[in-house]
């Protein structure tokens, strides 16, 4: 089935690249070093039009769709947030029809997969590829070099001093075509990712020097520079093998833009107007390098030619908000592997300080704040200086995280060109978010707005609110909602061997763990609603809300306290499952593995999910905005893009806890401890006495609180995170508020639509107009 669907992906991505070749309109290359795609299937048979038929099909054949489209595996070639916005970004640009291209790289391993054993998590290989992937074309003939370490050379070349670069390795890069196939359109837009293979030129050179077998063994080894996703999603370690997949998979990609450009274009005059480079975070920075050294040293445009074309071209999305997340290479590293491109950044920087000192004087605090290079015991690239320097736009991803990046982070770069900052908060893609993975929402929406144009103009959906009253609408929701809590509590059987009843609050938090995303809130939270049943009378016991808590997320392979709060989720998980007084009043479970996939089943039957991050460290959050489509309420702190669904969604219909962005500044600031809470103090006893057994392993969890100065304000924000909570509880037994605060967040989501991002980036930032492919 896949591949033919394949086929029908294969013709109209072919159509539409010779359409956008034939009009050569201003094009958009987005460059991220990670896509997190999930399935494809159901995806390409929607957004292609031929669900109906394809499901027809494989009737006659005898299959279920459903069943078939199960086997699938997740293309999970990135770690979290930034990596699935890439994937949302993508297929929002096909639809619009934007002449874009994305470009990532090849990755042989995807983000490990999560075994849980005795309630530890273990990391195994993703090896994706193993059974061969039908979304794929390789392109056998579209390769370029890429080339590392060595020397560079001064040459006479034309009365012209040139530097040359002579490397001292030689990688080749292979291209491998991803169709992106738009919805309501013909347009397919292309995902280029990149392999790494031996190269022939390298070949010679090593053989010739007689070792045959590890000449062999060398050429296998050009390989791993594919191999396997970084799976941490905040720190820099400055490893050797990070910095080659960067510059590899920007490499191959500068080569293939400037090849295209030059196809249909004789001089680079209106390189400007025809090309635009997105970096998505710093990841892919050195591609600023590259552009100025192609142009300089292979193409010969002079310095301030190269310079202006770099500046016009690029704009850079940021994804962090502390500072210690910014991404820095050390310059040893950098310069034993890309010399060339080392005194390019000298270069670049020697030009920075000077325009500096011109405008701030010998201000020499702030000339090293904001140097390209860090001065120091070991010195240091600071890439994202590099980025803001030279692009003509940099982004935030929220409102609030445009705030922080102004006062806080680039608050120096701020000063000296506030015209380059803006933000485009993030968004989701309804097609994969609501019409894949919630078909029963999805008919539902369209019956009562008349009309199923929201798909591709989301704004319609503000239609649900004239019916919110309606209690046929309102039944219909709720049946829903009910088949899709039915669905999960099969899935959480078949995973966990649990038996959930789909009578009691779906209560859902699943993404990464982290301390700042304080999972560890959540948990201590559970175990306070589990000693409060425990001490309750029959009485008091009836008025409960049975809770089914859900918990999923993966934890940095070398991330300890994020992998203690796992093992301390399924140690509490262990007691409360199984404690007869609790019966089916209150439920914990881990779902293991979490990824797109798995997130597509678990977002539609939740009825409550929670976005609680310590205020001022999620710089969006996107997760939040797939629940809130599918008609899930939020429990939130004012942090990143929630504070931006306050606004159109109201406070009344979320629950809304814990410290303002301010708060928490001025709580730092002070460097007050707070006096824990009471109820606090007695839940982490029960950790620190071992009621959940392990004492000694937890110990450093209770300790960041109670002895480490709590830095993510877990005892400033617990008491009103107990409220928040039991207000949910509150609003849950009404179900027919409950539906409507439910029909309401549907309603309002439309600003979190990546089509919306997209429609921003390109009139602001980009410059790019739709080019449709005729049917
Ligand atoms: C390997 C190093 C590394 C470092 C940072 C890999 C990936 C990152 C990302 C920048 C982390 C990330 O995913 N950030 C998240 O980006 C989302 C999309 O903008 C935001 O919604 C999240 O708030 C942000 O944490």
């Amino acid at each position: 089935m896949a591949h033919s669907v394949r086929d029908r992906l294969i013709e109209r991505w072919h159509d539409t690249q010779q359409f956008f070749k034939k009009k050569d309109p201003k094009r958009l290359y987005y460059l991220s070093l990670e896509f997190l795609m999930g399935r494809s299937l159901s995806n390409s048979i929607i957004n292609l039009g031929v669900k109906d038929q394809y499901m027809d099909a494989l009737n006659q054949l005898g299959f279920s769709f459903e069943i078939l489209a199960e086997q699938e595996g997740d293309a999970a070639l990135g770690n979290g947030g930034l990596a699935r916005l890439s994937a949302c970004q993508m297929d929002s640009l096909a639809t619009m029809d934007f002449p874009a291209w994305g470009y990532g790289l090849r990755y042989q391993y995807g983000l490990f997969r999560q075994v849980i054993l005795d309630g530890f998590q273990h990391e195994q290989p993703d090896y994706w590829l193993n059974f061969g992937n039908p979304w794929e074309i390789e392109r056998v003939h579209v390769s370029y070099a890429v080339k590392f370490y060595g020397t560079v050379e001064e040459k006479h070349l034309n009365g012209k001093n040139c530097k040359v670069w002579i490397p001292g390795e030689t990688v080749e890069a292979v291209a491998y075509d991803n169709p992106i196939p738009g919805y309501g359109t013909r347009n397919t837009i292309n995902l280029r990712l990149w392999a790494a293979k031996p190269s022939g030129q390298y070949d010679m050179e090593s053989f010739g020097t007689g070792d045959y077998i590890n000449a062999i063994i060398d050429r296998q080894k050009a390989e791993t520079i594919s191999s396997v996703l970084y799976p941490d999603d905040r720190s820099y370690q400055g490893k050797e093998l990070r910095l080659k997949q960067q510059y590899f998979f920007v490499s191959a990609s500068v080569q293939d833009i400037i090849r295209r450009f030059k196809d249909s274009h004789s001089s680079f005059d209106k390189f400007h107007e025809k090309v635009a480079l997105q970096l998505n975070d710093t990841h892919p920075s050195l591609a600023i390098v590259e552009v100025i050294r192609v142009l300089v040293d292979e193409e010969h445009l002079s310095w301030k030619e190269a310079w202006d074309i770099a500046c016009n071209i690029f704009s850079y999305t940021t994804h962090t908000v502390v500072p210690e997340g910014l991404e820095k290479i050390p310059v040893d590293l950098l310069g034993s592997l890309l010399p060339r491109h080392l005194q390019i950044i000298y270069d670049i920087n020697f030009s920075f300080t000077e325009e500096l000192k011109q405008r701030f004087g010998l201000d020499y605090d702030r000339l090293s704040r904001m140097s390209i290079i860090e001065e120091g015991a070991v010195k240091n690239i600071r890439m994202a200086n590099l980025s803001i320097v030279v692009c003509h736009n940099v982004n935030g991803v929220s409102r609030a995280h445009l705030d922080t990046l102004k006062s806080k982070v680039f608050k120096d770069f701020y000063e000296l060109w506030p015209q380059k900052f803006h933000h485009k908060t993030n968004g989701i893609t309804q097609r994969r978010w609501v019409v894949v993975s919630n078909p029963g929402l999805c008919d539902l929406i369209t019956k009562w707005l008349g009309t199923d144009a929201w798909i591709r103009e989301v704004d319609l959906l503000l239609g649900l609110r004239e019916h919110v009253e309606n209690k046929e609408l309102q039944l219909e929701w709720r049946t829903v909602r009910r088949v899709n809590k039915i669905r999960l509590v099969e899935f959480i059987e078949a995973m966990t061997g649990m038996k959930v009843s789909p009578d009691a609050m779906f209560d859902v938090q699943i993404k990464r763990i982290h301390e700042y995303k304080r999972q560890l809130l959540n948990i201590l939270g559970i175990i306070h609603r589990y000693d409060c049943i425990k001490n309750m009378k029959d009485s008091e016991r009836k008025r409960v809300v049975p809770r089914v808590c859900i918990i999923g997320g993966k934890a940095a392979p070398g991330y300890e306290m994020a992998k203690k709060i796992i093992k301390l989720c399924h140690s509490v998980g262990e007691k409360i499952n199984s404690d007869p007084d609790i019966g089916d009043l209150l439920k914990l479970i881990f779902i293991p593995d979490y990824n797109v996939s798995v997130a597509e089943l678990v977002i539609p039957g939740s009825d409550l999910s929670q976005h609680i991050s310590t205020a001022g460290h999620e710089a969006s959050g996107t997760g939040s905005m797939k629940f809130l489509i599918n008609g899930c309420l939020l429990l939130a702190t004012a942090d990143g893009s929630t504070l931006e669904i306050i606004d159109e969604i109201g406070e009344e219909n979320m629950f809304i806890c814990g410290a303002k962005i301010h708060e928490v500044a001025m709580m730092r600031e002070n460097g007050e401890a707070p006096k824990l809470p009471l109820e606090l103090v007695h839940v982490l006893r029960m950790v620190r006495d071992g009621y959940f057994g392990h004492e000694e392993y937890f110990k450093p969890l209770c300790d960041s609180i109670e002895s480490a100065g709590d830095f993510y304000l877990l005892g400033h924000d617990f008491p009103s995170y107990l409220e928040a909570q039991a207000a949910a509880d509150k609003a849950f037994v009404d179900q027919e508020t409950w539906t409507k605060m439910s029909i309401l967040s549907t309603a309002g989501s439309g600003k979190f639509s990546s089509d919306r991002t997209i429609g921003d980036y390109a009139a602001e930032t980009w410059g790019i107009e739709p080019c449709r492919c005729p049917f």
